[in-house]
């Protein structure tokens, strides 16, 4: 570690030599960026290794976060951060003439993840950090994130994702760790001894090997690890395959074929396409995490007997349930344990978050594909679903029905949902709200039979990345006004309330505000030749885009804010940007055309004289999480309009309002805890309620149509789809029109009126500066409960049972 700025310096200088071979004037922003990185990469690896050292000694439980998707984004500024070297650096390297914040954008994102999900666990990681507990991630190093996306012509077009490209600094190849992940083949039965063998023959074998990434606590000596598998062929196989038979080609496609498990992330959420590399994943890195497992723990323990007591092993989502019958698999054939026991160490062991209730999200396999590219784990599968069929059957003679819906294997498919709450002792959910539709719909066989494991977690963010790092100037801000303890106690930031009439705050709240939005304007300008107004309403909605999100519902608002202009061009309206931002799935082809209509609009009214700049309309490329560090602090309005029932927390709600934000929203997901801490002064909430559309679905009573004939200016808007208003073919949006008044699954016209008397009420508090600011102070000086430190410290005292741990 250096000791101080002038230290500093002498060693990025050396550095910049050793690592590169050229000198400061030689070196590229990259070779910078590099050589600092490799110093602080220095630095933790010394902690890191204590920290390991720490944990071998320890009896302390510890829990593994199963995920196949981290969304960790960059890292160099976050290590800087948590290491508190960030002044020295920046100080340092501005007296070499360099500006950090240029080196820190020369790293790439780490993008292995879609969205909520995935930057969860990235949060998760990072508080278990902070908080001082021993957790580490499990997951897939992707040679591919999620893809790059680009607008060509109004379209998103998809590129890959290169994350890798100039080699990564912060992660630690650990070939000696690699383990062996079997796939295909048959299993034979062996009777000869006193319990049956099962005996796994002419399979595939997969080398694992570990890329671990070191995760820091801030200002902690803790370092815990995020342990990223890839897939590469093994040896042994490759010998023995084609390659020894002359076969050059064979062998080549079998490197392909081994390697396409670890190549790409798939770009789907919220919707489960049944595809065979994706439970080929799905077994890869659930197969070598418990495998590593198992192998780190009989290292300092004799017997698996209490494996419970000092492991916890995560799952998020459904996605690494087969966790459930490979530990099975790993204690019966390779432990020796017979069933009973083997199930009670498991079902104790293992905890499962659900993250939705869509029922297109829901995975489940083909049982012939499950059974051949797992044959022993389907064997698993079936004698826990015989068990437990038997058990329902005890409880509910007769109720085949009840039964059915139950079982993990039923209509010729492995149910991952029912596999993981039959073999975990915790099911969560992620709001309140959410938890609540679990237990009474979704999952309410499941809740009357085993109440005690249903319990809720509502989400939260690392305050860290998403304020003191990513929103400086307001952190420091906050740090004068209140003091520094809401950096470890981000539910201190409620002394700022106290401040929420103080004119002089306000003032101050407003003009970092403003510094933001510049920011951000500059970039648009940069990046887009759009010039926007730091004066007008930052409307903004980032997330991926998907129907239940109704990013449609914001874009017939602006249509109709824009007919109003037009109708008349005197009309007193606030100055509003509206900004967008997200990726579509691939394959989603109303997704797709919803990106395709943002910009058609976007274009039609950023180039209108007419209503002169009062409406302007931007979709940002590529979100991903650095792009969102710079929006998520120059917003004004939060869009969080999903259809009430279908988000089950949102994370992206929590990011804005701590940054400032006021949310616009329906009664959703966390939205509603939002709410509940900030009160209705301080939120504009608008339409139907969860059990309204819950109502309406099992009613079928809604007509949309009925909607576009009585309102007018709704009718007009829907139109100009298919007209020529949009500078498009006209059939270019007829999908979306006929989705919109036949079949309006989530309501779009139903919200609308309320929607826009919503907007109408966000644009008269904005007008009364005192209001806004008011409202503003409110939501940071709330945001503390949404904190993920809260929710990790819940799941580490309520399910997983483990305890900071210190020297
Ligand atoms: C499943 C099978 C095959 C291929 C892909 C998938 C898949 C991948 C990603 C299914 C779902 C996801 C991601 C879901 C997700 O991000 N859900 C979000 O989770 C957040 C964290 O809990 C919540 O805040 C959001 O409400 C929820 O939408």
């Amino acid at each position: 570690m250096f000791t101080d700025k002038e230290d500093f310096k002498v060693q990025f200088v050396d550095k910049l030599k050793t690592l590169q071979g050229k000198s400061i004037e030689e070196a590229s922003k990259l070779d910078k960026y590099q050589a600092l990185s490799a110093l602080i990469r220095d630095v933790i690896s010394k902690k890191w290794v204590d920290t390991n050292d720490r944990y071998k000694k320890t009896v302390e439980k510890q829990v593994y976060y199963f995920s196949v998707e981290f969304l960790i984004g960059r890292l160099l500024g976050s290590n800087l951060l948590n290491l508190d070297v960030q002044g020295i650096c920046a100080e340092g390297l501005s007296e070499l003439g360099i500006d950090l914040n240029e080196l820190e954008q020369q790293e790439t994102d780490a993008g292995l993840g879609n969205g909520g999900l995935g930057r969860l666990a990235a949060c998760f990681l990072d508080s278990l950090a902070s908080l001082n507990l021993p957790g580490h991630g499990c997951g897939i190093r992707y040679k591919y994130g999620l893809f790059e996306q680009k607008i060509v012509n109004g379209y998103q077009v998809e590129n890959p994702d290169n994350w890798l490209k100039n080699s990564y600094v912060w992660e630690f190849r650990k070939a000696d760790k690699a383990v062996k992940v079997r796939f295909n083949g048959t299993v034979r039965t062996d009777y000869s001894g006193r319990e049956p063998k099962f005996i796994h023959e002419g399979y595939d074998t997969v080398l694992a090997v570990p890329y671990d990434i070191p995760v820091l606590g801030y200002k902690s000596d803790t370092v815990n690890t995020l342990r990223l598998w890839s897939a590469e062929v093994a040896e042994e196989q490759f010998n023995l395959s084609s390659f020894n038979k002359g076969d050059y080609n064979q062998g080549l496609e079998y490197r392909y074929a081994v390697e396409a498990i670890s190549e790409i992330l798939y770009p789907e959420d919220s919707y489960y396409g049944g595809r065979v590399l994706r439970l080929k994943q799905e077994y890869f890195f659930v197969s070598a995490g418990i495998q590593s497992i198992i192998r780190r723990f009989k290292r300092h323990y004799q017997s698996l007997h209490n494996l419970t007591d000092h492991v916890a092993v995560h799952i998020n989502d459904t996605h690494p349930a087969l966790c459930v019958p490979e530990l099975m698999r790993v204690l019966i054939d390779e432990e020796g344990f017979g069933w009973d026991e083997a199930w009670r160490i498991t079902s104790n062991t293992i905890s499962y978050t659900n993250h939705t209730i869509m029922p297109e999200a829901l995975e489940k396999w083909p049982t012939e594909i499950f059974q051949s590219l797992l044959p022993r784990l389907f064997m698993i599968v079936a004698e826990i679903n015989e068990r437990f069929c038997k058990e329902l059957w005890n409880h509910y003679p007769g109720d085949w029905e009840k039964i059915r819906h139950m079982a993990i294997i039923a209509d010729g498919y492995v149910k991952m949902a029912n596999l993981a709450v039959v073999g975990s002792y915790s099911v969560n959910g992620v709001a309140k709200i959410h938890t609540e539709i679990l237990k009474k719909e979704v999952m309410r066989d499941f809740y009357l039979h085993y109440p005690y494991k249903f319990n809720n977690k509502t989400n939260g963010i690392t305050h860290r990345r998403w304020l003191l790092k990513s929103n400086p100037k307001l952190a420091s801000l906050i740090t004068n006004q209140i003091g520094p303890s809401w950096i470890y106690h981000p539910t201190d930031l409620r002394n700022l309330c106290r401040y929420a009439h103080d004119s002089a705050f306000q003032h101050q709240i407003e003009a970092i505000k403003r510094d933001n939005k510049v920011k951000l304007a500059d970039y648009i300008k940069n990046k887009y030749q759009i010039v926007v107004n730091v004066n007008s309403i930052f409307d903004v909605q980032v997330k991926r885009i998907h129907a239940y999100k109704r990013q449609l519902l914001n874009v017939l608002h602006i249509m109709y804010l824009y007919n109003r202009l037009l109708d008349d061009p005197d009309l007193l309206i606030t100055p509003r940007t509206f900004i967008f931002a997200g990726k579509a799935a691939p394959g989603y082809y109303l997704a797709k055309q919803t990106i395709k209509l943002i910009n058609a609009v976007a274009q039609r009214v950023n180039n209108d004289v007419r209503i002169k700049d009062k409406l302007k309309v931007v979709f940002l490329e590529n979100y991903s999480v650095s792009l969102a560090e710079i929006i998520f602090a120059a917003a004004d309005v939060s869009e969080q309009i999903s259809t009430a029932s279908k988000e089950a927390s949102g994370t992206g709600n929590m990011k804005f309002m701590m940054n400032g934000a006021v949310t616009c929203g329906t009664l959703d997901g966390a939205n509603i805890e939002i709410r509940d801490e900030v009160c209705d002064a301080n939120i504009v909430i608008f339409g139907l309620t969860a059990d309204e559309v819950l109502n309406y679905y099992q009613t079928g009573t809604y007509k949309s149509i009925d909607i576009y004939h009585s309102d007018e200016a709704l009718k007009r808007v829907i139109d100009q789809l298919t007209n020529d208003f949009l500078a498009v073919s006209p059939d270019e949006f007829q999908s979306i029109r006929d989705g919109l008044l036949h079949n309006d699954e989530y309501f779009v016209l139903k919200d609308f009126a309320a929607y826009q008397a919503a907007q109408q009420k966000i644009e008269n508090c904005f007008n009364v500066p005192e209001i806004w600011a008011r409202m503003c102070i409110n939501n940071i000086a709330y945001s503390g409960k949404f904190s993920s430190d809260r929710t990790i410290s819940e799941y580490a005292i309520g399910i997983w049972k483990i305890r900071p741990f210190l020297i």
